[in-house]
């Protein structure tokens, strides 16, 4: 006999997350359905394999709270679709929608991945941008706001993720949504001088100035926004986050995006005896473990991170023979041109490290271009004595957390974070590091090399400390609990605007 559908989603969350540590119920009393709108729905599968931040924080939601999940189903039609495909787990309902073919490399690979995601990251030189791609980028968006809106319920709370779906609200809006809703950007906010630079950038700020709530990783990402504001437009923002800007009144906060620190915990102490564990650590011989793992991106400043490992072996010669480097990097979006640039200057650059720094009977670099199980990764994190987190620019950087939390405290391993993480800002105690700065980056994973067990301790300690005070159940707490006060709060000077909308409809009639 079937199970029934609550119990199975029971189980796939306490197979994650092991039932001994299932979390109390999500604190999210009174509040409607919640609905996430994201530009992919993980899977069941991907939720137990590599759940993102997104999905732990959401798989927790579901435990307790009805919820709706909608987004692009990664599949192409090259006819409208009637309705998103529904798909019922318990309380979670997925909705997967089908998006037309025609548009979606100009939405995806064009607008989104081509110019807001390098130009959000800083990289103006990369950016690539073109009006049709940005028409796509609407349409898509329209696609999205059309099929939502049957699905809604009068006391939903709406809450939009990423770059990919910023004018959404807007949308929704104009079609008479009045709901709550939330946006959260997971990557930077750029300076205003970088931000002006893309043709269509107000835009931009004007659609997200149609949330109830923008929430962003760091306060330097909240401050440009509002720099942009106050600068460029000319418009006000005020204490506790509330800004008043092309019409409308709303609030911008600050929410660090974390993970559930003691499940990463077990999970890494679960795969530390295991045999792919005990596989790696016979291959290192003693040596020592420096392990990177990113998604193979211009951002994460790979080519720098290699440049001062080949400096270390230059100015120190006993890591030669006495250092590991394991860099998992899978390559994405290679429908981009950029990022099939990176992957082909990588390998040369890791070829010609091997080749001078190499011997018969040893590669100081091991480099893999493919996915891992988290599992595995978090097993490999625990016997590591360094991670290389070294982005240019980074929303939060996830790694860098979870690398922490897998460490055996009695006998940690550090993180090497760029001071460019977003993660950098609750992470003092790793050892921050500037990635422009190779010959400095070097002596960084130098003294990592070399520090005393009593002070890994100390920094591990620390790092931990500060994790487990905001953890990912907390993020998603506080912005649920900041959009609906926020809201709360924005009834009256909402009902103003409306007003103001009709007043403005009859002086046009
Ligand atoms: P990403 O750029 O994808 O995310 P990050 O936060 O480091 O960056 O990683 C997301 C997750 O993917 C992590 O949980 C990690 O374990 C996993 N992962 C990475 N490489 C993997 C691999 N080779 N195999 C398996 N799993 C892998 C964006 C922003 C970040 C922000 C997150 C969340 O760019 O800055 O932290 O969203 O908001």
């Amino acid at each position: 006999m079937p199970l029934d559908p609550r119990s199975r989603i029971r189980d796939i969350v306490s197979k994650m997350f092991g039932a001994e540590t299932a979390r109390a119920p999500v604190n999210m009393p009174g509040i409607g359905r919640l609905v996430i709108v994201s530009n992919r729905v993980a899977t069941v599968a991907q939720m137990k394999t590599n759940p993102g931040g997104l999905a732990v924080a959401m798989a927790a939601a579901l435990r307790e709270h009805p919820a709706m999940w909608f987004g692009s189903s990664g599949e192409f039609v090259d006819h409208t679709v009637e309705a998103p495909k529904i798909q019922n787990e318990g309380p979670l309902i997925r909705a997967l929608l089908d998006l037309p073919r025609s548009d979606y490399d100009r939405y995806y690979a064009g607008f989104s991945n081509g110019a807001l995601w390098p130009l959000f990251h800083y990289r103006v030189g990369v950016v690539n941008f073109s009006h049709d791609d940005y028409a796509a980028y609407l349409r898509v968006n329209e696609e999205f706001a059309r099929h939502l809106i049957p699905l809604l319920q009068p006391d939903d709370v709406i809450w939009i993720h990423d770059y990919q779906l910023i004018p959404l609200a807007g949308m929704l809006r104009a079609r008479g949504v009045t709901q709550k809703i939330g946006f959260f950007l997971h990557i930077p906010f750029p300076a205003p001088e970088i931000l002006t630079t893309l043709p269509v950038h107000e835009e931009i700020a004007r659609a997200l100035a149609q949330y109830d709530l923008v929430g962003f990783q760091t306060q330097t990402d909240q401050a440009s926004f509002t720099d942009y504001i106050q600068r460029e437009r000319r418009e006000q923002a005020y204490a506790e986050g509330w800004v008043q800007a092309f019409g409308r009144r709303f609030r911008v906060g600050t929410f660090p995006i974390s993970i559930d620190p003691e499940i990463v915990a077990a999970r890494a102490r679960r795969m530390a005896g295991g045999t792919r564990n005990k596989q790696l650590r016979d291959s290192l011989s003693g040596r020592k473990l420096m392990i990177g793992v990113d998604r193979l991106d211009y951002t994460k400043g790979l080519d720098r991170r290699f440049q001062a490992i080949e400096h270390l072996f230059e100015e120190h010669e006993e890591h030669r023979r006495g250092v590991v480097v394991l860099q998992i990097a899978p390559p994405t979006r290679g429908d981009v041109p950029e990022y099939r640039r990176v992957r082909a200057e990588l390998n040369a650059l890791i070829g010609h490290i091997n080749g001078q720094f190499g011997d018969a009977d040893i590669l100081p670099i091991r480099y893999l271009n493919r996915q891992f199980s988290q599992d595995i990764l978090f097993g490999y994190f625990r016997i590591s004595r360094a991670a290389l987190v070294t982005p240019l620019r980074d929303g939060m950087n996830l790694v860098a957390k979870e690398f922490v939390a897998c460490q055996d405290p009695d006998d940690p391993g550090i993180p090497v974070l760029s001071r460019f993480a977003g993660a950098a800002k609750q992470m003092d105690a790793a050892m921050i590091v500037n990635p422009f700065d190779v010959r400095g980056m070097a002596g960084a994973l130098h003294r990592v090399l070399e520090m005393p067990i009593e002070e890994r301790r100390e920094r591990h300690q620390s790092l931990l400390e500060s994790i487990r005070g905001y953890d990912i159940h907390r993020w998603r707490d506080a912005f649920i609990s900041e959009l609906t006060r926020t809201y709360e709060e924005l009834i009256p000077s909402r009902e103003e605007e409306t007003v103001d909308l009709f007043s403005l409809a009859g002086a046009h009639h």
